[in-house]
């Protein structure tokens, strides 16, 4: 009994247990990791990013996202040639987890949330870009081959460059000039850079309205002024409205673009709507108006006037005006 079952163990089964453990790794599908966006501890500081942007893999492997900020995202792979949708849309609809693109019908998260995970399995060979609906330079390439291709990179090499990119967003401190103090009643409002690899592109956005705490008389009119490349804030008093991007009613325009409102009493309701840089001039567009950056208001009467940015508030987006006599 026992010699024959050696005999079973040494004879050319083993060289077939041999040669399917050399096999097993490479037939089996690998599961990726990467992670979505990265954040200050404050929050105030926001990479919006694929981290890394750029990722190669072997067709029928899957590869896991997990959110890591409190600014929303979604995770989305559109068709060729398809435009992006606003998230609310979808592209159109939205997929559940673990979900399968291979180009030929787009796939997208709904926002997600910190600590959300999704999965995507990419079946088919070919190169796709991964973009997020909220935020236009939030970008990244997979790169889907054949199986029999050695792939240039690990899981490790991978962690190592999402926290090389997240440092690189998060740590750079070059946008610190355009968020100087203003002269007079100003306060500067976000800030930030775009960032390209060879993958896409990663933006950093700060979240804060610069001078949080601002002192002025009766009278007198502050101004606030967007820096940042492409995110958009308000500047909202009272009641946040339902649709963020109008002013409201009570807002006008001045001579030079910027909106205008007078504030009378502490219980008023101003919004700014969005104030935002302007979208580049594009082929098949229209040419783009200049963007509305400033929003002012005049303030008549004594008080503490708190405002937030309606879309980051909960990210710690928050200021006051004092008006004194
Ligand atoms: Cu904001």
């Amino acid at each position: 009994m026992r010699k024959s079952l050696s005999l079973y163990l040494f004879g050319p089964t083993r060289l077939l247990l041999l040669a399917g453990l050399v096999l097993l790794p490479q037939l089996l599908l690998a599961q990726w990791n990467a992670t979505i966006g990265a954040q200050s501890s404050t929050h105030a500081r926001q990479g919006l990013a694929f981290l890394p942007n750029e990722i190669w893999i072997h067709a029928g492997d899957s590869i896991t996202w997990t959110m890591a900020t409190d600014e929303p995202h979604t995770l989305s792979f559109l068709t060729a040639g398809q435009i992006r949708n606003p998230f609310f849309v979808g592209c159109p609809g939205f997929n559940s987890s673990p979900a399968t693109y291979d180009g030929s019908t787009c796939v997208t998260t709904p926002p997600m949330g910190n600590g959300q995970v999704f999965t995507v399995f990419f079946p088919a060979t070919g190169n796709f870009k991964v973009v997020c609906l909220f935020h236009e330079n939030m970008t990244g390439t997979i790169h889907v081959l054949d199986t029999s291709a050695q792939l240039p990179h690990d899981q490790a090499f991978y962690d190592n460059k999402a926290r090389t990119e997240a440092g690189a967003l998060l740590n750079d401190l070059d946008q610190m000039q355009s968020m100087q103090h203003g002269s007079g009643n100003s306060v500067i409002v976000g800030g930030g850079e775009v960032i390209a690899t060879a993958g896409g592109s990663d933006t950093l956005s700060i979240m804060r309205f610069k001078h949080q705490a601002i002192t002025v008389h009766v009278g007198e009119t502050v101004e606030w002024t967007n820096v940042d490349s492409i995110t958009p804030h308000t500047i909202t008093f009272g009641t946040e409205p339902p649709n963020p991007i109008p002013p409201s009613p009570n807002v006008t325009v001045d001579a030079d673009g910027a909106r205008h409102a007078t504030i009378t009493s502490t219980s008023d309701n101003v919004h700014s709507g969005f104030i935002q840089a302007a979208p580049q001039d594009r082929v098949g567009l229209a040419q783009a108006p200049p963007g509305v950056t400033r929003f002012r208001v005049t303030f008549t009467k004594p008080g503490n006037y708190p405002y937030k940015c309606a879309l980051h508030d909960l990210l710690g987006m928050k200021g006051v005006v004092r008006v004194i006599p």
